[in-house]
This record gives structure tokens, sequence and C-alpha cells, in this order.
């Protein structure tokens, strides 16, 4: 997509022009020139939200257009995926840096039979930025390694992660479980991902669909003082 040679040097050009080259590499998966466009915006200042939202994410956009249409395929995606991956490497410790008080726990996984986890991983490191502590299951889990990391670290929320159409209603599969097991009610449970909306998320009984990763954290905090209120009320 990109026309420009080996010695293009971001550090020359403006910010809008190293955004729009930075979309370029990344469409075209090179992961050096990504990381590299990432360092030099936050030394320019940029926080690290607007870097991630309007550099990487609406690169990444673009690419999932010419995936959806046949210009691009699995391999080329997957380079860019790990351009992407190579840019939020660089950011992660400043969106995960927090001086936020503990807020409260969640265990974060994609579903079975689905890899795609760079939203997934988004929505962590915004979470950890907001003082939550964040434990990631992963890819492709099945319900019962979604039980046993609930089992085993007692978080105070389930967060679930889905980019396929196919997948989304194994969401269901896993509340459903945490029902029957009568467990549902110990656990917020938030759901998330591009094909998903607000109906699906109430139609399986999730407390909330979240758009985007900063969504999750303003709901994740909201469903928290909700709870602890009832709580509070409950105990009189
Ligand atoms: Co995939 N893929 N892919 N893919 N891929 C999509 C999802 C697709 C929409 C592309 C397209 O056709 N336009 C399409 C799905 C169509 C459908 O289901 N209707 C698709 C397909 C078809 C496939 C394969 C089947 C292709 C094939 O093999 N023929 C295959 C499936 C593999 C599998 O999972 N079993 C496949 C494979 C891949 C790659 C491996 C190449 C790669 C994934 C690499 C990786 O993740 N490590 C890949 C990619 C990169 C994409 C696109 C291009 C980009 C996804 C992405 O990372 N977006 C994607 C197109 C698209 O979504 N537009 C596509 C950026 C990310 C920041 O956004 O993940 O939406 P997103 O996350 C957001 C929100 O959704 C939300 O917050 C995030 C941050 O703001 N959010 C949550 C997400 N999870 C949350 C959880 C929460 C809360 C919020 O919990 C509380």
């Amino acid at each position: 997509m990109s026309d420009d040679g080996d010695d293009l040097d971001l550090n020359e050009l403006e910010d809008d022009e190293l955004v729009k080259q930075m979309q370029d590499d990344l469409y075209d998966g090179l992961k050096d020139e990504v990381a590299e466009g990432t360092q030099i915006l936050i030394d320019r200042g940029w926080e690290p939200y607007r870097v991630l939202t309007e550099a990487l994410v609406e690169g990444m956009r673009v690419v999932g257009i010419d995936f959806r249409d046949g210009i691009l395929f699995v391999p080329e995606v997957l380079m860019s995926a790990n351009a992407m991956k190579a840019g939020m490497q660089i950011l992660r410790p400043l969106l995960a840096e927090s001086d936020a008080p503990k807020q409260g726990k969640m265990v974060i996984g994609t579903v079975k039979g689905d890899i795609h986890d760079i939203g997934k991983n988004l929505v962590s490191m915004m979470m950890e930025g907001a003082g939550f502590e964040v434990i990631d299951i992963g890819i492709n889990n099945a319900v019962e390694n979604y039980l046993e990391a609930l089992e085993e670290h007692q978080p105070d929320i389930l967060g679930m992660s889905a980019l396929l159409t196919t997948t989304m209603p194994y969401m269901k599969v896993v509340i459903d479980t945490l029902e029957e097991k009568g467990l549902r009610d110990k656990y917020i449970v938030m759901v998330g991902g591009a094909p998903l909306n607000e109906e699906f998320g109430r139609h399986i009984g999730a407390d909330a669909y979240c758009r985007d990763a900063a969504v999750a954290v303003d709901t994740a905090k909201e469903l928290m003082t909700r709870r602890d209120n009832q709580l509070a009320a409950a105990q009189g």
C-alpha cells in the first residue's frame, strides 16, 4: 500500500503524515517501523491512548476492510497483527502505569474456537491502567478453562472476547454453565468483540456489552460500584 523507500526517515514526518505512514506500515506488516513510529509519537508527547486509537486501531480497521473484501489474506493479516502488537508492546507499560486505587480483579479470555487476541489484550492493558488486576487466560478457551480460572483467582469480573459470528454464541454456553452451577451471581460478566452488540449481550445474559476498551473500563467501574452499593444495602 505504501510507496515509501527504505530510506524514509519517520522522524522527519509531521505528526499527521507520520500517523498515515504508520497506518500504511501496519497494513504492510512492517513491525519495526510501526514500533518506531509509536515511540516517536510518544516522544513527541502524544497520550498513549491517542497513539493507540488514531494510529494502530485505525490502521487495523483498514486491514479488516481489505481482509473482508479478499484483498488481503491470512498471512498478510497475521503480519499486520504482529506489527500492531509491536506498537502495543511499547504502549503497554504506559497504559498499565497507574496510580489509581485498587479497583478489583478480572479474568478475561477469548472464547473457544477463536484465536483473535488483539482486542482482548487492549482491554487488559486499559483495565490494568485503571487499577484492575487482570488475569488473562489467552485464546480458544473452553468453558472448563473459565471455570478453573474463576475458581483459582476468585475475580470480581469475568470478561469474554469473541471476534467471529461463529464463536460469539459460545459466550452463552459459559454463562449458562455458570447459571447451572449456581455461580452466575458471584461475578460481573462483561463481553466484547467486533460482531457483538448490546442486544446480543442482553440475550446471552451478560451484565454488559462493551464496545471498546475505554467503555470496558468505565463499565467495570460502574458495575463494581453498583455491586458494592447493593451489598452494603443488603447488609443494612
Ligand atoms: Co480474523 N476475522 N479471521 N484474523 N480478523 C475478522 C474478525 C473478520 C471480521 C475479518 C473480515 O472478514 N472483515 C472476520 C470475521 C467475520 C465474521 O465472523 N463475520 C475474520 C475471519 C473470517 C477470520 C478467519 C476465519 C479467516 C480464515 O481463516 N479464513 C480466521 C479465524 C481464526 C480463528 O479465530 N479461529 C481469522 C484469523 C485472523 C488472524 C489470525 C489472521 C488475525 C488475528 C491475529 C490476532 O488476533 N492475534 C485476524 C485479524 C487481525 C482480524 C481483523 C482484521 C482485526 C481484528 C483486530 O485485531 N481488530 C478482523 C477485522 C475487524 O475486526 N475489523 C478480523 C483490532 C482490535 C483492537 O479490535 O478486536 O474489535 P477488536 O477489539 C475491540 C472491541 O471489539 C472491544 O475492545 C477492543 C479494543 O477497543 N473488545 C472487547 C474486544 N474484546 C473485548 C472483550 C471485552 C470488552 C471489549 O471484555 C470485557
